[in-house]
């Protein structure tokens, strides 16, 4: 509350977009998108109104698992281009007051890092520890631990008679972060890219890199396949806050730079331990509590209801236990389904621009900085795939395939085309042209039919379109500190239909409310003030939201 306490970052005021490169823009026709794909549509992502780009992963990879099995950290994936394109697109980017966000994957390395390629050598190589190597307990796996993405999470390898344990996929096997060794060469690998002139990274799964002492069993219940997924061993462990003030010290001393961690399972106090400013480990923290929001016990797959009071509890949450940190905000990423066909309706083409619009204004406006995915701010929503054949990627693929196996082949394709990462991952919509102007070639993975009308140029052309809300709203946020640095609470609390918030700074008071449901939602006192942002036109019921409607008020 009081300015004098104010600890300013550019990255506090900025908002960030997200690039998925294989999908933004395709400059030359192979149907991949790349680096001069991105640095021609600068102009599009300055003029959104962001400070910042964070790009997945662009480094050299086979793309097992799209660019997050890196076998190079310091190439660039030659369909994406050269490292000259790099640095023309980092050129690029600063020119027009835009900082780079990279992809940091230093939790597992793709099995053909030549890391890797040695360490599976022999038992004596040098590089054996640079990974978890484990002897078989009678001729079964070191432990029971499920992965991400396989039933177990141990692979077998001939050459030596070891396991090796990988979280993901078997061409992502887990780095060994007890080894100095490896922690000197990630940090090196950061500095270089600093120095090059990137201006911070967003962390692929940060708190799994520390492995609990003897990587005992899990107990939970296990999987069909008789393995337990056991996040108590492998997140949030206590050496992973000395390995990241380690890099802290090592990498981030001294530069103006931004780091986000992706924090699976992590709490909203575990991630206060990261972001807390006297110890400085990292900036913000992504928090999968809201994206877990419509998954059962058994996970993503096992797709329950959102409900809004659980929405409320986990913001409130979060706002509380990180009030003298930061947070980040968003509704999506490459790992998630569009959030509006996951939270509001595309029933009309009316309700789907009012849905994508109140969703903007309900996250961007809470404290804390806020990021797009590619898309988002033109309303993109989930495809309509049309079978297995039409999906790239491996989780999707791994869980039908097993579910199938089981035969429960038709659930797991109807929870794919609600939860798929491919939801995210299609092209970007760019024109009504052939393949959403993406590309003039085949796509890599399907584009949306409805490019055709949902798309940048039509957009563009529409003074009333989700595109030009977007531009205003990230305006108004930038331009008013209160919505900053203001202190968040929560209004409205138990409201069925309506999200609600106050930021207050000074003497000033901004008030938003949103209605998330699909009928009219009746405030339950009057809001003092002037109405400043509305998602909709036309009269004001003073006491009543429109379904989908969002408004902020300031006093
Ligand atoms: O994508 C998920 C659910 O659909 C998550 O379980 C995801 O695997 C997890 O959040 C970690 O994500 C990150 O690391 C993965 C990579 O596949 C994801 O794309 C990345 O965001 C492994 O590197
Ligand atoms: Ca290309």
């Amino acid at each position: 509350m009081e300015s004098n306490k104010i600890r300013r970052a550019w990255w506090k005021e900025s908002a960030v977009y997200q690039i998925y490169p294989r999908s933004f823009f395709d400059s030359n026709g192979d149907g991949i998108g790349d680096l001069n794909g991105i640095a021609q549509k600068l102009d599009y992502i300055a003029s959104l109104g962001v400070g910042a780009v964070w790009l997945n992963p662009v480094y050299d990879s086979p793309n097992d698992d799209m660019g997050y099995d890196i076998r190079d950290y310091e190439a660039i994936m030659q369909e994406f281009g050269t490292m000259a394109d790099f640095d023309a697109l980092l050129n690029g980017l600063h020119e027009r007051g835009l900082r780079l966000i990279m992809d940091l994957v230093v939790n597992h390395s793709s099995d053909e890092h030549a890391w890797f390629v040695e360490s599976r050598k022999s038992k004596d190589n040098p590089y054996r520890d640079y990974y978890i190597w484990r002897d078989g307990k009678n001729g079964a796996e070191p432990n029971n631990w499920a992965s991400f993405f396989t039933p177990s999470a141990w692979k077998y390898d001939e050459t030596s008679g070891q396991w090796y344990l990988h979280l993901f996929s078997e061409k992502q096997p887990d780095l060994n972060w007890k080894n100095p060794a490896v922690r000197e060469e990630v940090y090196a690998m950061m500095n270089r890219w600093f120095d090059r002139g990137v201006d911070g990274f967003r962390m692929d799964v940060i708190n799994l890199i520390a492995k609990a002492e003897g990587l005992p069993d899990g107990s939970g219940k296990p999987t069909p396949e008789g393995y337990v997924f056991a996040p108590e061993y492998f997140a949030d462990q206590v050496n992973v806050h000395d390995y990241l003030q380690e890099m802290r010290h090592k990498c981030f001393d001294g530069r103006d730079c931004m780091c986000v961690g992706e924090t699976p399972f992590s709490s909203s106090e575990t991630g206060y331990s990261y972001v807390d400013p006297e110890k400085g480990e990292l900036d913000m923290v992504f928090s999968f509590d809201l994206m877990d929001i419509d998954s059962g016990k058994s996970g993503k797959w096992e797709i329950i209801p959102w409900n809004l009071a659980r929405m409320k509890q986990i913001v409130e949450d979060w706002q509380t236990a990180l009030s003298n940190g930061w947070n980040s905000l968003f509704w999506s990423n490459h790992d998630q389904p569009r959030p509006v066909s996951r939270f509001c309706s595309t029933k009309t083409e009316e309700l789907r621009v009012r849905s994508a619009k109140m969703l903007g204004t309900a996250m961007h406006l809470m404290r804390g900085t806020p990021f797009i995915y590619q898309g988002e701010e033109i309303g993109m929503t989930n495809v309509p795939f049309r079978g297995i054949e039409d999906l790239r990627d491996l989780e999707s693929l791994k869980f039908y395939a097993l579910a199938e196996a089981r035969g429960e082949g038709e659930a797991a394709w109807n929870a794919i085309l609600k939860k798929g990462r491919d939801n995210a991952r299609a092209p970007m919509q760019w024109s009504a042209e052939k393949n959403g102007g993406f590309t003039s070639g085949e796509p890599w993975l399907m584009v949306n039919p409805n490019a055709e009308t949902i798309n940048v140029n039509a957009a563009e052309r529409d003074p009333e379109s989700i595109l030009h809300y977007y531009r205003k709203l990230l305006r108004f946020r930038s331009e008013n500190e209160t919505l900053i640095y203001g202190a968040f609470e929560m209004i409205e609390r138990e409201h069925k239909q309506i999200f609600g918030y106050q930021r207050m700074l000074n003497e000033e008071t901004f008030i938003i409310v949103c209605n998330m449901s699909d009928s009219e939602a009746k405030l339950s006192a009057d809001i003092e003030g002037e109405c400043v942002l509305r998602n909709i036109n036309g009269a004001i019921e003073t006491r009543a939201l429109e379904p989908y409607e969002a408004r902020v008020y300031r006093s």
